[in-house]
């Protein structure tokens, strides 16, 4: 059925924090042991300064490729990260820089695989896209939308075969979801989930947006919780800008999931404050009222603002965080740009499992 083109921008609109009911008001919960929180805010203020800096190496050349930045989804990983343990996988997309940092991967590393540099997290091979970092429990960084889910699920399924109690955080997008691959996997994660086989955590980053589509433009089903019904997960949302609400559904969540070995499913409303990627400039898609909005539910503002107002931290202290932060995203931009290319004797390494 043809839609009219007003039909069509009316579905344009995202939704907003208004309509949600989630402006000034935060949700009703316990609050965290303050210096827990600050050190939360000192690493978000970190991801964000680096993200930051990675645009700006972007725009200024120095950092070639692709680059999608995390900028407003900060509470998402930062609270879903605090309940990882040892022996948990992690994997996601291509916005993945956060991530990485969350679980351990230096400033410098990941700068410097950002520029391509043989000092990189991967040797310069992979770059934004294809951060890895095992020993850390990172296993990507994926380019390809989707194409992680399956990868996620059958890990899984791995670890439970090989009797360990390590769970897999699967992060995945809105425009991700409605991929073929998504809807294999999570029929695969439900039955096998059944037997106690599949401890897969899915974490849907509802930023409303797939590159410059809304999900009111991609799907008919615009409550995407609904869509792990089909497959007998069970799942429920959260207020993604809200780090406190995160951190309680998360350290729950993967619990459930590390005892039950069902797979579980939470949908985080979320809104990305930058543009989709490197070289969407214009944003058509979104209008900046829309965007304006969502600023004022930034989430490191929110943290620094119940720090301040628990009188825990000072307006100083706040500025302190953020030079120490600088200082440090200063440093690993200096690292990534004198660090030396990959060596040419590198060309076929770390390629194949077997060299060829
Ligand atoms: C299979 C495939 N199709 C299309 C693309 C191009 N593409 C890159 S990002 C993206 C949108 C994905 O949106 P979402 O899953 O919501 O993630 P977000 O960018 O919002 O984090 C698309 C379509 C791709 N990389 N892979
Ligand atoms: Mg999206």
């Amino acid at each position: 059925m043809a839609t009219t083109q007003n039909e069509g921008k009316k579905r344009r609109t995202a939704t907003t924090p208004a309509k949600r009911g989630a402006t000034a008001e935060r949700q009703d919960h316990q609050q965290l042991d303050p210096q827990k929180l600050l050190d939360f805010y000192r690493k978000m203020v970190e991801i964000r300064l680096f993200e930051d800096a990675a645009q700006k190496g972007f725009r200024t050349g120095k950092i070639g490729g692709y680059l999608h930045v995390y900028s407003g989804q900060e509470a998402v990983a930062t609270g879903f990260l605090d309940a990882y343990e040892p022996g948990d996988r992690i994997i996601t997309a291509y916005r993945d820089h956060a991530h990485a940092l969350l679980l351990g991967s230096t400033p410098n590393e990941v700068m410097a695989e950002l520029y391509g540099k043989g000092t990189g997290l991967v040797k310069g091979k992979g770059g934004s896209m294809h951060l890895f970092d095992v020993k850390n429990g990172f296993w990507g960084g994926y380019g390809i939308v989707g194409g992680h889910i399956p990868l996620g699920v059958g890990m899984a399924y791995s670890l439970r075969y090989l009797k360990t109690d390590g769970i897999v955080q699967l992060y995945l997008g809105d425009g991700a979801i409605h991929n073929g691959a998504f809807h294999e996997a999570a029929n695969l994660a439900g039955l096998w989930g059944r037997d106690g086989l599949n401890p897969t955590l899915f974490i849907l980053e509802n930023n409303q947006y797939g590159m410059g589509t809304s999900v009111e433009r991609a799907t008919a089903q615009t409550d995407l919780g609904a869509k792990f019904d089909s497959y007998g997960i069970e799942h429920e949302k959260v207020d993604g800008m809200d780090l406190d609400a995160v951190l309680e559904v998360a350290h729950r969540a993967a619990k459930r999931v590390r005892e039950s070995g069902k797979p579980y499913a939470v949908e985080a409303l979320t809104y990305r404050l930058v543009p989709h990627g490197a070289a969407d400039f214009l944003e058509k898609y979104r209008t900046k009222e829309e965007v304006r909005e969502w600023k004022q539910r930034d989430p490191i503002a929110l943290v620094e603002h119940e720090l301040l107002e628990s009188g825990e931290i000072s307006e100083e202290q706040i500025s302190q965080i953020r030079d120490e932060n600088k200082k440090l995203i200063d440093e690993a931009v200096k690292f990534a740009e004198e660090s030396p290319e990959p060596d040419l004797s590198e060309l076929k390494t770390d390629v194949y499992a077997t060299a060829v």
